[in-house]
């Protein structure tokens, strides 16, 4: 069953769309804001960098970029230290009246996780790095649980899998009460390790979390989707992981590019008719979209349920 449609016109967006040189656009965040879309994408410079862009769009399609970079790497202290070589893989979460922003920030130091905030996607904000190295993919639930902020992750571990985490804070700056939650299966599409991709969804049954799964070939890696349902009371309970993943790299702009095979989501935005657009990046080159059906997701993790550790 082909669960996502993929829209005829992909990839969306280009890097012939930007008003300044750029050598790729990719894992972009998208949200709704004042009835319109907007998408921060991220953008490799011409010496390997990369840096966020911003682009508007009336129907979630179209997209116009702006004529400057919404966020470059902060050259002052003490942010500048954290991420002088990149900032990357934009997530936003929309929680009261604020957009938050997490991005991974490359430096001498490792990869840390920055949140910014933005109310009008004119001015942006950092308020804090918000891990240790090494962290990547930081996803904020639009909701609090029990007056806390929840948020998942995928630390970097020699010993652990690569796995999904979540951390609660009181206050979006100190984090904690962490927990391993959802791990990759061995000899399976995500065994090499996971991370969290889009900020969860809420759906009647739970919290449908679409993530990323690597699976390690000859060729190198090939990166694919998947979908997890997490409590709507315990984001840390997971009701079911589907076992299939959901979209793999298919198109020639998924296939081959900066890095081929791969399809790498940080955005998804529901609409009121039952359906959930999803922005992938193809071979971290392109943006590409497609739509699927809310339930028929959450249908999967139900129905279609991996084994822990089969
Ligand atoms: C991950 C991240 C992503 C990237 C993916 C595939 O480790 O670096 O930004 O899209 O690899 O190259």
């Amino acid at each position: 069953m082909t669960l996502i449609k993929r829209y005829s016109g992909n990839p969306i967006l280009t890097k012939h769309d930007v008003p300044y040189p750029v050598a790729t656009v990719h894992n972009a965040a998208v949200v709704k804001y004042n009835g319109k879309y907007i998408m921060v994408f991220r953008s490799h410079l011409h010496n390997g960098r990369s840096i966020l862009g911003i682009a508007d769009s009336e129907n979630g399609i179209d997209f116009k970029v702006r004529k400057k970079p919404f966020m470059t790497p902060e050259d002052k202290s003490p942010y500048h230290e954290y991420e002088s070589w990149s900032i990357e893989d934009p997530r936003i979460t929309l929680i009261d009246g604020e957009y938050l922003i997490t991005y991974s920030a490359y430096s001498p130091h490792g990869i840390r996780i920055g949140l910014a905030k933005t109310r009008d996607f004119e001015t942006v904000e950092r308020f804090s790095m918000i891990t240790e190295a090494d962290y990547r993919n930081v996803v904020i639930f639009p909701e609090k649980f029990n007056g806390l902020y929840a948020r998942l992750d995928r630390p970097h571990s020699e010993i652990s899998p690569w796995s999904i985490w979540i951390s609660y804070s009181p206050d979006l700056r100190f984090w904690g009460e962490s927990k391993r939650i959802m791990d990759p299966v061995p000899y399976h599409w995500d065994q090499m390790k996971i991370g969290p991709g889009a900020p969860p969804i809420q759906t009647e049954k739970g919290w449908l979390s679409i993530y990323h799964g690597v699976f390690p070939t000859m060729d190198g890696s090939v990166y694919r989707l998947g979908v997890a349902l997490h409590d709507l009371k315990d984001p840390s309970k997971i009701i079911g992981v589907g076992d299939d993943w959901i979209l793999q790299p298919e198109d020639p702009w998924e296939v081959t590019g900066y890095v081929h095979n791969v399809v790498f989501t940080c955005a998804a935005v529901p609409d009121e008719d039952g359906t959930v657009r999803i922005y992938w990046g193809g071979a971290d080159t392109v943006m590409c979209t497609g739509t699927a059906r809310l339930d028929e997701l959450v249908e999967m993790c139900l129905t279609k349920k991996r084994k822990a550790r089969n």
